[in-house]
C-alpha cells in the first residue's frame, strides 16, 4: 500500500447534470483527500495533451469537442493506492461493462458521456496532474481518516 496522488475529472456532462456533488460526495466518503479542486474550461490544447494517447484514433476528435465543451471540475485526489481505488470506482470506460455501485454503472449509459475521468497509472497520474494543477495549487493535508478509524 502506498500514499498516492491522482487526476479525477468531473466531465462537462457530470456538471451539467448536477451530478459533480454526488462524485465529490463518493471520494470523500471513501476517505480519499481532495488536496486541489477547480471548476474550468479546458482549451483545446490542453484537451489534446491530456488525451495525447489517443490521437489518431476515430473517437479522438469527438473527445475533444466534448471535453471542451463546458465547464469541468478537475481535482487531485490523494489516498492510500488511490489511484487503482479511484478507478475502481469509476468502474469500466463503457458503462454497460461497469459493475454495478460503480459510477459509471450507477449514472451513465454512454462511452462517450462516461461522466469522470481517473489516472490509469502512476506515470498517467503525474503528467495529468502537471495538465491541470500547478504545485502551488495542490494542498498537502494531514490524513486523519487512519486516526479516525484506530480512534473510533
Ligand atoms: P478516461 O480516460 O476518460 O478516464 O477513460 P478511461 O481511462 O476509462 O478510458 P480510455 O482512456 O480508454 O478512453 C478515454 C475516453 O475516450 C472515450 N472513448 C473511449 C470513446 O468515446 N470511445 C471509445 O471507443 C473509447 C475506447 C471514453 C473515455
Amino acid at each position: 500500500m502506498a500514499i498516492q496522488r491522482t487526476l479525477i475529472l468531473c466531465k462537462p456532462d457530470a456538471v451539467s447534470r448536477g451530478l459533480s456533488g454526488e462524485i465529490i460526495r463518493r471520494i470523500e466518503a471513501r476517505g480519499y483527500l481532495l488536496i486541489g479542486m477547480k471548476l474550468m474550461q479546458l482549451d483545446g490544447e490542453r484537451a489534446r495533451k491530456h488525451y495525447g494517447e489517443h490521437e489518431g484514433k476515430p473517437f479522438f476528435g469527438g473527445l475533444v469537442d466534448f471535453i471542451t465543451s463546458g465547464p469541468l471540475v478537475a481535482m487531485a485526489v490523494e489516498g492510500d493506492d488511490a489511484i487503482e481505488g479511484m478507478r475502481q470506482m469509476i468502474g469500466a470506460t463503457n458503462p454497460l461493462q461497469a459493475a454495478p455501485g460503480t459510477i459509471r454503472a450507477d449514472f451513465a449509459q454512454q462511452i462517450g458521456r462516461n461522466l469522470v475521468h481517473g489516472s490509469d497509472s502512476h506515470e498517467s497520474a503525474k503528467r495529468e496532474l502537471s495538465i491541470f494543477f500547478s504545485p502551488s495549487e495542490i494542498v498537502s493535508r494531514k490524513h486523519d481518516s487512519h486516526k479516525w478509524l484506530v480512534e473510533k
